[in-house]
């Protein structure tokens, strides 16, 4: 008889992201998902280059991933993550960012960062967003894993008091977040982290999504870049998670109403079906 599953230990996840700034979920994904995530990305991949060295030159990212195939859409409100973040978010956080990042061989290494950066609040502090980043490729230290340094995800905005803040000190501390395709990670967006050098001849494909608190302004936006046709269809989940919902008790409303409400079939803006002009 096979062993029943264990539980999700959504305990055991948080206390680790609270102590190293990460955990590693490594069955994220299915084989069927993987294969579906792949099936599904394929016909974008190759559109977009980077055109600097954080986007990387050599690396192809597909944004707007969350709307590129339903696959995508359970990823993004998978429970096991959403179960995570409920613990380090406040309720209505927000998708921020997601896209698949394939970096290419002989990509060099990205410069190191935190997620959640540009919230320019003093650190230390708590996680203004949290990442997701999932191996659809197993990721290598030669193929340009993440790495990760961990523990940063507690410093100060002049790094770690007690080290000198040089980037051989710090690239001294990486750790590489090798994992079999399937796995994922999350992360605090306030963890040091950078895309790996590709030192392989075959691509590294992967993928992020990164969460924020529901009063933040969002990477991606969201209401532009997906169709609300589109995300008419979405699970109801998911659209608080796009933007299509308030924080209470009114930061997100349309015109005085709830943003679900531009949803709807038929619906005219206010300042269109107001409009006196409009006869
Ligand atoms: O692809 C990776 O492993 C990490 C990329 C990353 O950190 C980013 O682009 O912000």
């Amino acid at each position: 008889m096979d062993k029943p599953a264990a539980p999700f230990d959504v305990d055991g996840h948080v206390a680790a992201i609270r102590e190293r700034g990460f955990t590693v979920i490594r069955d994220f994904m299915d084989a069927d998902t993987l294969r579906e995530a792949r099936e599904s990305l394929a016909p974008f991949i190759g559109a977009h280059h980077g055109r600097n060295s954080f986007e990387g030159y050599r690396t192809e990212r597909v944004y707007t991933l969350v709307a590129r195939g339903r696959v995508f859409e359970d990823l993004t409100a998978d429970p096991r993550i959403l179960a995570i973040l409920d613990r380090f978010l406040q309720p209505g956080y927000l998708l921020t960012a997601s896209q698949s990042i394939q970096i290419n061989p002989g990509e060099t290494a990205q410069d190191l960062h935190t997620d959640d950066g540009f919230y320019r609040q003093p650190r230390p502090r708590p996680a203004i967003s949290m990442t997701v980043i999932g191996a659809i490729d197993d990721f290598t230290q030669a193929n340009g894993c993440t790495e990760v340094i961990p523990g940063s995800h507690l410093w100060g905005d002049f790094g770690d008091p007690d080290r000198p803040n040089t980037q051989d000190a710090l690239e001294a501390l990486l750790v590489p977040m090798e994992m079999p395709a399937g796995a994922c990670f999350v992360m605090a967006g306030t963890c040091l982290h950078r895309g790996g050098a590709n030192r392989t001849d075959r691509p590294r494909l992967g993928f992020t999504n990164q969460y924020c608190e529901p009063w933040g302004r969002t990477q991606e936006n969201f209401f532009l870049g997906i169709p609300p046709e589109r995300a008419r269809a979405m699970s109801p989940r998911l659209q608080t998670l796009l933007g299509y919902d308030i924080h209470p008790p009114f930061m997100g409303m349309v015109s005085s109403v709830h943003p679900r409400k531009a949803l709807e079939p038929g619906w005219i803006p206010p300042v269109v079906a107001q409009d006196p002009a409009r006869g």
